[in-house]
């Protein structure tokens, strides 16, 4: 499971509200940037960051600090609050943004969620704020007049990369995630579901792993000293594949797909951390039917990228059976990035391609290697290949 620390921000402040209550708002640390920066010290990937006062204006308001910590913390970072059309939506996502939160225009302009998903896959994700089962929006100041189960299904039907449920009444309160409500929503949708509101401890941490939620938001019981964040985490990556629900295929699937390990798997074999804008889908190639024989244990699998000539190891990546028939229909690498949800091709950022010479399965058919000409560099650090850190080299006598 991914933990996500949050930041608020209103006024340029970092703040903390009680049941989104504007009036309640207090100052929880000096400064955003010295936030993000301990957070990623802590072992963070994730940032999950609000912009209160957007949400309430209905337009982005303190742009700056957002696009800041994108660039400078080495976190990832989620954001929502006034993206309410297009060009907010591209602004972010196009300066360093990893995923924007759709609250009010997902509601409002379902239409815009549909074009942004098409646009940008799995970096929209869309925001259910619920008191009492209802939608509210505009900052949590106004019903949105759609029960959440709803939206959510209608939401999860447009091809989005996640959504983040709040229960209102909890955000803030320390009270623990309304398991109910977020046990309702995973059986009701299959994309991934990132909880968020009432965390206090480890044990709200836990359970929210059996519960089968792809991420957890924890934001006062981190500035309260409730829970520590490191701790957190190290639960969270050790839950890897851990889950009571993972019996349902799309709860494995969701399981799978949102790794703590994500990204550093990915930015190691994958085209750097820092989005860009043209992650694809790579939808509408058809999985030949003999594939499935490697999916059968679990629906991502791992490969094992050599350079043909020289038989150095580049890199290791994941596979699931669409990117799969994908690189065997292309003869250039697909594979499934595990922190984005979604297909990526090898190169299509850097340019550094990887044309594929053979594809070989191994002996209980559940890793790939593929044998490839490199283009540049494997790594997105630019080294040739991703193994370059040595952590134990023998003398050679036995
Ligand atoms: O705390 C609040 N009052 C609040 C808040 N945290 N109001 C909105 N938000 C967040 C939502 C979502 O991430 O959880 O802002 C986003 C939605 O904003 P918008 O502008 O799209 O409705």
């Amino acid at each position: 499971m991914i933990l996500l620390p949050a930041i608020d921000i209103q006024a340029g402040r970092c703040v903390r509200l009680y049941q989104g209550d504007f009036a309640t708002a207090h100052q929880v640390a000096a400064d955003p940037m010295d936030a993000a920066r301990r957070f990623r010290a802590a072992g963070a990937e994730w940032v999950h960051m609000v912009d209160l006062d957007g949400a309430r204006q209905g337009r982005p308001v303190n742009q700056e600090i957002f696009l800041t910590v994108a660039r400078e913390s080495g976190l990832r970072v989620e954001l929502g609050g006034g993206i309410r059309d297009m060009e907010a939506i591209d602004f972010y996502l196009r300066n360093g943004v990893q995923r924007v939160i759709l609250g009010t225009a997902a509601i409002r302009s379902p239409e815009l969620a549909r074009q942004a998903a098409a646009r940008y896959g799995r970096r929209i994700g869309v925001g259910i704020d619920a008191k009492e089962g209802r939608v509210m929006v505009e900052g949590w100041q106004s019903e949105g007049g759609r029960d959440y189960l709803e939206l959510a299904a209608e939401m999860a039907d447009l091809g989005i990369g996640c959504l983040v449920f709040t229960d209102i009444s909890r955000d803030g309160a320390l009270t623990g995630p309304n398991l109910a409500a977020l046990g309702a929503l995973l059986a009701r949708v299959s994309c991934p579901v990132i909880a968020s509101g009432g965390v206090r401890d480890l044990a709200d941490i836990r359970a929210l792993i059996g519960l089968g939620t792809q991420g957890a938001i924890c934001g006062k019981s981190l500035y309260a000293g409730t829970l520590d964040l490191g701790a957190a985490l190290e639960l969270a990556a050790a839950s890897d594949g851990v889950g009571t629900a993972g019996v349902e295929a799309g709860t494995e699937a969701r399981m799978a797909g949102y790794s703590a390990a994500d990204a550093s798997a990915d930015a190691a074999a994958g085209d750097g951390a820092v989005a860009t804008g043209d992650v694809s889908d790579g939808g509408g190639v058809e999985a030949a039917p003999e594939l499935a024989e490697y999916f059968a244990k679990a629906p991502l699998i791992p490969a094992i990228v050599v350079e043909d000539q020289t038989g150095e190891v580049l890199m290791l990546a994941y596979m699931n059976q669409e990117s799969l028939a994908k690189t065997l229909a292309t003869g250039y690498t697909w594979f499934y990035s595990r922190s984005r949800a979604c297909l990526w091709n090898k190169g299509a950022t850097s340019g550094h391609y990887q044309k594929v010479k053979s594809v070989t399965g191994d002996c209980d058919k559940d890793t790939l290697l593929l044998r490839v000409d490199q283009t540049g560099p494997a790594c997105h650090t630019g080294s040739h290949s991703c193994f370059f850190r040595p952590l134990y080299v023998g003398n050679g006598l036995e």
